[in-house]
């Protein structure tokens, strides 16, 4: 369409992987002539000349607004946290009315300067590190739906007193139509005094996606800066974060996400070791903090270097405005609030982008007690935003989902020509690329596994009754909870969870996240599950669990001879037999 071939043309001037500028790096040719040779030393002695003269210009670190001063014990102050208990009868309410709206403590948060400091507890070699002229400017986007007053103004204040003037074109709050009434006249009367601040209203609510959208259109930096509207900017997170893409305007950068602690509002550094990436959870496709791979951990040179990490959490990155239109921005057709991370990540990596996590740029985010969205109708706006991405970008790979839901194969999610038409014109990779290149520490369930569903086992009560599919009269597997309780037998129940086994290519038995595997051993005759011991594709499982399935329907452990037998006392490993308790019924069979 029109878009994106305009999109497409708009970034044809974008180099990517660029040699910044201020980098000052010199190309010179090998094998010419001696003649050519001398020429070449002259030209070099003169640029090195030149380099002597050209100093480079260190960024002036000095910010639109100047933090005011305060007392050290002022309540907060420092990143602490308060333990302000309400005490009066209308403290009470308040505080309880203020919890139940926003899920977090806001009347803790009401007690603290809107411009408190917070130490600068980042790794010396950040501290260290000068950063030079040009770096682009940015744009702050920070997008609220009836965000508290003191969180959302202490974001405002965080940026523009954390970050160098001459790098922050202008700080954008798009309300995503509020209905809280300090958000209204009062807000664009505090913001009068801050001409930095633009204030952009949605006449309708839209959701997250399209309220960022909205930002992105007012947007006159070079670049984007993504922020949650409850969140603190620690001195220094913005230069990195421009520095990497002045380098290369197809890698996109995100901070690493500081504690802000929902009641007490105690903020939490992230300390280096401890710095997790983002990987996705393949049970229902969200997000997932990760430790960092062996792989990436060799990688690095310095403790400080970019972790590259397969997504990201969504809330905190910046992108080059060209290349984030570029790349197709988001998908309009997203609701309310999920999945939109996932798909980009999945699109940058998968359509030549890199992300980078930056370990010396850190904001803190406030992450809520109680998610708001975990009603049942933002859960299906939820799925249906995945269901979007999953389609779009994840080739058979989005069986495996739908295999674990398959009540969701039925959402209607609404017309995917226009992002299906995206990954075709930027000849975007497979996600098997994805997989294999970008998060090879991921365990990656079968797209067709041998077996999956429940796994049934008639009582004998019951043993006359015909077999049928789903069954919801006898017993199935099942786990109090994996890798805690030794595995049992439960009323079935039809509805998956903790009844929901895979019977792997591998041979295993794995519960429904892929991670734990059903296990038994000489040693004792009960039936546990325990991690997996095949993480990856190329691996063999241990022996302790491996399963085969007899067409009798016998579930034969060859390690120990044995085979998995079921009565209404439990489960036990026994010798196998013809008893009627060695028969089990696995849904969707097909060796
Ligand atoms: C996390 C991400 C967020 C986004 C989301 C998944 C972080 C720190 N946050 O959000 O950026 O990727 O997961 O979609 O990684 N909002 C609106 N309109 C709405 C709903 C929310 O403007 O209809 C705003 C809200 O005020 C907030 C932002 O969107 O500023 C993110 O929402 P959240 O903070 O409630 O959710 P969170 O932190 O789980
Ligand atoms: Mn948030």
């Amino acid at each position: 369409t029109a878009l994106h071939h305009e999109n497409a043309r708009s970034a044809s001037d974008l180099k990517v992987g660029e040699e910044h500028p201020t980098e000052g790096k010199q190309r010179l040719d090998h094998g010419q002539s001696e003649k050519t040779k001398g020429k070449i030393q002259a030209v070099k002695k003169e640029k090195e000349k030149e380099k002597i003269v050209v100093k480079r210009e260190p960024i002036d670190q000095t910010p639109h607004l100047k933090r005011p001063k305060a007392d050290p014990s002022a309540p907060g102050e420092g990143g602490k946290g308060v333990k302000l208990e309400p005490l009066t009868p209308e403290e009470k309410s308040l505080h309880a009315e203020l919890l139940k709206n926003n899920s977090f403590n806001a009347w803790a948060s009401s007690k603290i300067s809107l411009h408190r400091s917070l130490p600068d507890l980042r790794h010396r070699l950040c501290k260290q590190k000068q950063y030079f002229r040009p770096l682009p400017q940015s744009s702050v986007i920070i997008i609220f739906y009836n965000e508290a007053w003191s969180t959302l103004l202490r974001t405002v204040h965080s940026v523009l007193e954390a970050t160098p003037a001459e790098l922050l074109r202008e700080v954008i709050l798009v309300d995503d139509c509020s209905t809280f009434a300090h958000l209204q006249t009062p807000l664009e009367e505090y913001l009068s005094d801050l001409p930095q601040v633009r204030l952009v209203r949605s006449p309708t609510r839209q959701g997250l996606i399209r309220a960022r959208l909205l930002g992105a259109l007012h947007a006159r930096g070079e670049v984007l800066t993504f922020l949650d509207s409850h969140c603190e900017c620690m001195h220094g997170w913005m230069e990195p974060q421009l520095e990497t893409i002045a380098r290369n305007h197809s890698t996109v950068p995100i901070s690493v996400l500081d504690n802000i602690l929902h009641d007490t509002f105690q903020y939490v550094f992230i300390e280096l070791e401890s710095i997790p990436m983002g990987g996705i959870n393949f049970k229902d496709l969200t997000f997932a903090w990760e430790t960092i791979p062996e792989h990436e951990r060799k990688r690095r040179k310095s403790p400080v270097d970019p972790i590259r990490s397969p997504t990201m959490a969504g809330g905190i990155f910046s992108i080059n405005k060209k290349y984030f239109e570029h790349l197709g921005a988001y998908d309009t057709g997203m609701e309310v609030w999920g999945g939109e991370n996932i798909e980009m990540s999945f699109r940058i990596w998968q359509c030549g982008g890199t992300i980078e996590i930056l370990p010396c740029s850190h904001v803190g985010h406030v992450f809520r007690q109680t998610s708001p969205y975990s009603t049942n109708d933002a859960w299906k706006k939820m799925v249906h935003n995945t269901k979007r991405m999953a389609e779009v970008w994840m080739d058979d790979y989005k069986e495996i989902y739908y295999r674990r839901h398959p009540e969701y194969r039925k959402y209607p999610i609404g017309d995917l020509t226009q992002r299906k038409l995206l990954r075709k014109a930027l000849h975007c990779r497979d996600f098997s690329w994805y997989l294999k290149h970008v998060y090879p520490s991921l365990y990656v369930p079968d797209i067709r596994p041998m077996a999956s569903g429940q796994v049934s086992h008639l009582t004998s009560s019951s043993a006359c009754s015909l077999p049928i599919s789903n069954d919801q009269t006898g017993l199935c597997l099942d786990v109090i909870k994996v890798g805690k309780e030794p595995a049992g037998v439960f009323a079935c129940h039809g509805k998956g969870g903790t009844q929901f086994w895979e019977l792997t290519h591998a041979h295993e038995v794995r519960d429904k996240r892929g991670e734990y595997c059903l296990q038994a051993s000489w040693d004792r005759s009960d039936v546990i599950t325990a991690k997996c011991t095949r993480t990856r594709g190329d691996v063999q499982p241990s022996e302790e669990q491996k399963w085969v399935v007899k067409d009798s329907g016998l579930l034969y452990h060859p390690q120990t001879d044995r085979c998995l037998d079921g009565t209404e006392s439990g489960l036990s490993m026994t010798d196998c037999s013809t008893s009627g308790s060695q028969r089990w019924r696995i849904e969707n069979f097909n060796p």
